[in-house]
């Protein structure tokens, strides 16, 4: 750990952002100095599969000036979602469909540190296209993606869950601090955590409380499940297996228990899991 940065004021409060910095950010093992190029057809659509598989960063994917449509989140379909930039944390999947530019130029894919000027990528090309350098530095900062939940609350799974009510309610109180630093939940670190209970079948909804002024991906293993809450309102969201809670905020999650066996549950960002943020659901048969 480098240091804390990139505090930002959030209203009176001050949310903490990138609280790891590293040498480099990699796009498939290379950064913007010698980046790879992906040859793609002139006008061609591409399907792009962004895998965030950082330990503690959370990047925009930034198509620049061409749009693309997110069309699955964690490898579940979800409603096309069309923008120029998406963001994800670690753990987190996007399936993005792109048009390329019909008049054959080429496409940089950018990844950019939220908070931060940090950015890397790969660039789409057709035969015969300039690729130009890019620098490793954006001129200014990127904006968060952690503070709010624009995005996850504009989207909705192709095949959601069937509606039933849920046999079991859990709360998890997300907790932690910097100083010193440790991640909690329900005030408890992995080691001795209390596992969270549930009969293989049951409906189960899970509501994050995000205490801190950091925001956690949530990310269940073995199961699917479907973003059914986003503060105090109910939503019909997408199916995923990681969700990204922002600080001082709320997110409900619905799933079927699976097969019976304990299932870690934890944040993604390692640095969190490592000081306690981890706990299981102990499914029962
Ligand atoms: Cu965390």
């Amino acid at each position: 750990m480098t240091g804390m940065t990139g505090m930002m004021g959030m209203g009176a409060m001050a949310m903490d952002l990138n609280d790891f910095d590293f040498d480099a950010y990699l796009a498939n093992d290379r950064t913007l100095d010698d980046p790879e190029v992906v040859k793609v057809e002139r006008g061609g659509r591409v399907l792009l599969r962004a895998v965030n598989a950082s330990s503690m960063t959370v990047f925009w994917v930034d198509l620049g000036a061409a749009q693309g449509r997110l069309v699955a989140v964690d490898g579940e379909p979800c409603r096309p979602y069309a923008v120029s930039r998406f963001g994800f944390a670690p753990g987190q999947r996007l399936d993005i469909e792109i048009d390329l530019p019909a008049d054959g130029t080429a496409l940089p894919i950018l990844a950019l540190r939220e908070g931060a000027r940090e950015r890397t990528g790969l660039i789409l090309a057709p035969a015969g296209a300039t690729v130009s350098r890019i620098a490793g530095l954006s001129g200014d900062e990127h904006p968060a993606f952690s503070a709010e939940l624009t995005q996850e609350a504009a989207l909705s799974a192709v095949t959601p869950l069937p509606s039933r009510p849920a046999d079991r309610t859990h709360t998890m109180m997300l907790g932690g601090a910097m100083m010193p630093y440790l991640w909690t939940i329900n005030g408890e670190s992995w080691g001795n955590h209390t596992p969270i209970p549930a009969r293989s079948g049951e409906r189960v909804e899970v509501t994050f409380h995000n205490m801190s002024m950091m925001a956690h991906p949530m990310h269940l293993h073995g199961h699917a499940f479907q973003v059914v809450g986003i503060g105090m309102q109910r939503i019909a969201g997408a199916l995923r297996d990681t969700v990204h809670v922002p600080p001082m905020n709320m997110v409900t999650i619905a799933f079927d228990a699976g097969e019976a066996a304990p299932w870690m549950f934890h944040c993604h960002h390692m640095g969190h899991l490592e000081t306690g943020m981890m706990t299981e659901l102990a499914v029962s048969a």
